[in-house]
């Protein structure tokens, strides 16, 4: 059976979502190990049943807390066979921070860009191709607490698990970090783990302890040479790498995206 994962920021309506689609057919517990609630139902497509999972919203795929780390395993690990992810439309450029990091895990993404209701209402202007054409995965318009949209969305997410091709979103950290990351991914290359090279390599440069931690045992030493030996860089690239993402949704915001004056994204 295709398990489709729902992830997105809080309140970008997931559980609605998950609630429209998977009715009472659905069952509550926990992830392995931790506190944190696990979501499964199921549903029936033209004839066929799919898995779906509410995975705990989160702004970020880091180590931060809980939540993001059973995100991302799961998505890294579970191998669910496509991700929705659930974009607040009139939150979009706070939102596409963890799209960016999605689609960088080298995972099928599809974005229902939920709230369209209240996009609309704040004469919030989005050119739907443009979004999909810049991030490079299909973004289906919805409102999830109207039933909205969920048709497309599921007939795209299905139609996508059955396509072969990868994200088309080549992503650049600037010359010196994309040169580290590919040092660092090639390394990795010869050792056996269970996450996409290329994301360890950025992870590691981000920081990310608990990557570190993962791979400590399994990666060749060159590795932890080369990162011990990038020494006051390696603070300059973390902050790097974080800036070039919002640079990135910046500019993809100002192509697709237009608010009326005066609207400011809320943050949290
Ligand atoms: P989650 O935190 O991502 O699981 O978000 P929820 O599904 O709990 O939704 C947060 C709130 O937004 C709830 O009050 C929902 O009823 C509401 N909501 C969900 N989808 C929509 C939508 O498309 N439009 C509007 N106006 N409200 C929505
Ligand atoms: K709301
Ligand atoms: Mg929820």
């Amino acid at each position: 059976m295709n398990t489709i994962a729902l992830v997105g920021n809080p309140n970008s309506g997931k559980t609605t979502l998950f609630n429209a689609l998977t009715g009472s057919n659905q069952h509550v517990g926990n992830w392995p190990g931790v506190t944190v609630e696990k979501k499964e139902g199921k549903f029936k497509y033209k004839g066929n049943q799919y898995n779906v999972v509410d995975l705990p919203g989160t702004y970020s795929l880091g180590a931060y807390s809980e939540d993001e780390v059973v995100a991302r395993d799961y998505i890294l690990k579970g191998n669910p066979d496509v991700v929705i992810n659930v974009v607040d439309a009139t939150n979009i450029e706070r939102n596409l921070y963890l799209t960016t990091q999605l689609i960088e895990m080298g995972t099928k993404v599809v974005i229902a860009l939920n709230m369209m209701d209240e996009a609309k209402q704040k004469n919030i202007e989005i050119d739907l191709k443009k979004l999909s054409q810049e991030l490079g995965v299909p973004v289906i318009p919805t409102v999830a607490s109207k039933n909205k949209g969920l048709d497309t969305l599921i007939e795209e997410s299905i139609q996508y698990i059955n396509e072969n091709e990868d994200s088309r979103l080549t992503f650049s950290y600037g010359e010196d970090i994309d040169k580290e990351i590919e040092d660092i991914r090639s390394i990795l290359e010869s050792s056996s783990l269970e996450y996409p090279t290329k994301w360890i390599a950025v992870k590691l440069l981000e920081g990310d302890q608990e990557i570190y931690r993962l791979i400590e045992n399994k990666a060749p030493d060159p590795i932890k040479e080369r990162l011990i030996s990038l020494g006051e860089k390696a603070t300059e690239y973390e902050l790097e790498i974080v800036d070039k993402r919002y640079d990135f949704i910046g500019k993809i915001v100002n192509k697709s995206v237009k608010k009326p004056s005066g609207i400011i994204e809320t943050r949290t």
